[in-house]
């Protein structure tokens, strides 16, 4: 199965709409720290590996066709040898092998996430530690139905309901706002890089 996701910003108002028949799932604290390297070459390449809640995750890009909406579809590696490997690193602990690469902490924080499910979506809203607050749908969809449909069922729902968002503009974030507010050089690096290459719309 393929995660494809979305992040909005929304109104009170639309949030009701977008909660209404949903049921509440539950509710977790994430704990966050990204880890880079000083040139920011991870994130650059659009990859980001984290620590949450003790555990090493990576997410790694799966590509998608859809051009003026940017849907974030991404492969997740949690095994520590996976990790390792797709980062090249040796055969010590990931903390060692990570260290000895020149990766340390470049950002963290931690978010109140509140999940529900409608139908087949699943809504999160999180409210981090550093003061913003961020909803996003998320659909699973198989290989053979790819990443746009995806994506099409996601923009779908929002239509349906009739929420007030610019599907064509990108927002940022938890990870983007945190260096937006605190390592602004860093983060208009990083956008100007991905501008370039055409693979954000901030
Ligand atoms: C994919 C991505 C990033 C990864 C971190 O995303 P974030 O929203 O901060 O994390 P979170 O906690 O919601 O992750 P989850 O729990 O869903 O796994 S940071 C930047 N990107 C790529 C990206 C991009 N190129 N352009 C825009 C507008 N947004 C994101």
């Amino acid at each position: 199965m393929i995660e494809v996701e979305k992040k909005f910003i929304l109104s009170e108002g639309d949030k009701e709409k977008l909660l209404e028949g949903a049921d509440f799932v539950g509710e977790v604290k994430l704990e966050d720290a990204y880890y880079d390297k000083p040139d920011f070459s991870l994130i650059k390449s659009d990859r980001y590996l984290r620590n949450r809640n003790g555990r090493f995750e990576l997410k790694l890009p799966v590509s998608s066709e859809m051009s003026d909406v940017r849907m974030d579809t991404y492969q997740e590696l949690e095994d520590d040898e996976e990790i390792k490997e797709a980062l090249g690193l040796g055969g010590g602990s990931i903390e060692i092998e990570l260290d000895k690469a020149g990766y340390s902490p470049v950002a963290e924080y931690s978010s109140v996430r509140r999940k529900y499910k409608r139908g087949e979506y699943t809504i999160d809203i999180d409210e981090v530690s550093y003061g913003y607050s961020i909803l996003e749908i998320e659909v699973m969809v198989n290989e053979l139905e790819g990443v746009d449909a995806g994506g099409k069922k996601i923009l779908d729902l929002v239509e349906s309901l009739g929420l007030d968002v610019d599907l064509t503009k990108d927002i940022r974030g938890k990870l983007l706002e945190y260096l937006f507010r605190e390592k602004p050089d860093t983060y208009e690096d990083i956008v100007k890089y991905w501008r370039e290459l055409g693979t954000t719309g901030l």
